[in-house]
């Protein structure tokens, strides 16, 4: 084994810091150590917490690792921020926020930002919870803010999702968008405190009533490979688990053990019920298509000289080629060794 490979499995925390860094930097020398952990993954249990901005994630993430480190369990908190350009460390926030835990080596606080695509933020969150998971930290709580695309991304990194959200963001059944009652498995109204709680609940409730004939995922089954393998990722599991409510109040740390108990429940339901296996292999399909498309589009990409891309480009947008042809055209000359470009390659074009 390679000594930062050895390091990280025995969870020291520097050699977590470099390799997460590394990852985060997309630099080669992440993967080879990547593939050497990956056999010592699939341990830990993944949990997503999302939710709209300012409803508590941070606040009921520090409260849920509290109560897991009484337990002595072994927490990683990976904060997802997709509005952010900011990187590298715990936001300023959180790391206040987290000063409670500080100093507990059964604790491992990271924070990752966009730094270019979506898609690339969630292969390096990917990547990062491996690398959490070798190292053996038993809980992985990943929290992200629930905007457009990046609740789907983490649902589909997750064991659990849970959907935090609170009173008064005006009209309870607004309050809550489609896609996030999609995905959720554990409801967590927080700021009980605040008036309309109750209310809050009895409007998910009735939505969730409303909505359960029809609740199989269906976000985490779009891409191509899902397609072919579907016969196999339907295969088992009724899923009859009805998504429980709990109302917290972060700042005081008030009803989260309910939602550490409605955590364990959920990841008893999913290895009785034979979903854990399925959830990986949905987990490690969609990640091959990830990796597929990146490599491929990157073949092509070597093969194929900017000048051409240019020409078909000017054509489509000039409308003298529609973009199908143009891909048709752009496929044929990047795999033919004889195409007819004098220089060919992005490198040395
Ligand atoms: N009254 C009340 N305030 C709370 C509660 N939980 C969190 N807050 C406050 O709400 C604010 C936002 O909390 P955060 O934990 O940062 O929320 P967040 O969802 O992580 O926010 P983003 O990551 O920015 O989306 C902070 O000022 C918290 O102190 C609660 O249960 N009751
Ligand atoms: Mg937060």
């Amino acid at each position: 084994l390679t000594a930062i490979v050895e390091q990280i499995l025995q969870g020291q925390r520097r050699a977590i810091a470099r390799q997460i860094s590394q990852i985060e930097n997309n630099q080669a020398e992440a993967r080879p150590v990547l593939a050497e952990l990956y056999p010592h993954t699939g341990q830990a249990h993944l949990v997503g917490i999302t939710g709209a901005p300012g409803t508590g994630k941070s606040t009921l993430v520090n409260e849920l690792a509290k109560i897991y480190r009484r337990q002595s369990q072994t927490v990683a908190i990976l904060s997802i921020d997709p509005t952010s350009p900011f990187s590298g460390g715990a936001i300023l926030g959180d790391r206040i926020r987290m000063k409670d835990l500080a100093g507990d080596p059964g604790v491992f606080v990271r924070s990752m930002a966009t730094r270019g695509s979506l898609g690339g933020l969630a292969r390096a969150a990917a990547d990062a919870i491996k690398v959490f998971d070798a190292a053996g930290f038993q809980i992985i709580l990943i929290e992200t803010v629930g905007v457009g695309q990046a609740e789907v991304e983490v649902a589909r990194l997750a064991h659990t999702v849970i959907v935090v959200d609170m009173p008064g963001l005006g009209d309870e059944v607004q309050a809550i968008k489609a896609g996030l009652l999609e995905i959720a498995d554990i409801f967590v109204i927080n700021k009980a405190d605040r008036q309309g709680a109750d209310r809050l609940e009895a409007a998910l409730n009735m939505m969730l009533d409303l909505g359960s004939a029809a609740s199989t995922k269906p976000i985490l089954h779009h891409e191509v490979l899902m397609e072919v393998a579907g016969p196999i990722l339907h295969g088992a599991g009724e899923n009859t688990w009805r998504p429980p409510i709990y109302q917290t109040i972060a700042t005081t740390g008030h009803g989260v053990e309910a939602v550490v108990k409605g955590l364990a429940e959920h990841r008893a339901y999913l290895v009785q019920d034979g979903s854990l296996a399925q959830r990986e292999r949905s987990r490690m399909l969609f990640e091959l298509e990830q990796l597929l498309k990146e490599r491929l589009l990157a073949e092509l990409m070597r093969n194929l000289s900017a000048a051409y891309l240019t020409q078909m480009l000017d054509k489509v947008v000039t409308r003298q080629l529609d973009p199908y042809t143009a891909v048709d055209l752009l496929l044929a000359s990047g795999q033919a060794e004889d195409a007819p470009q004098a220089s060919k390659g992005f490198n040395n074009g």
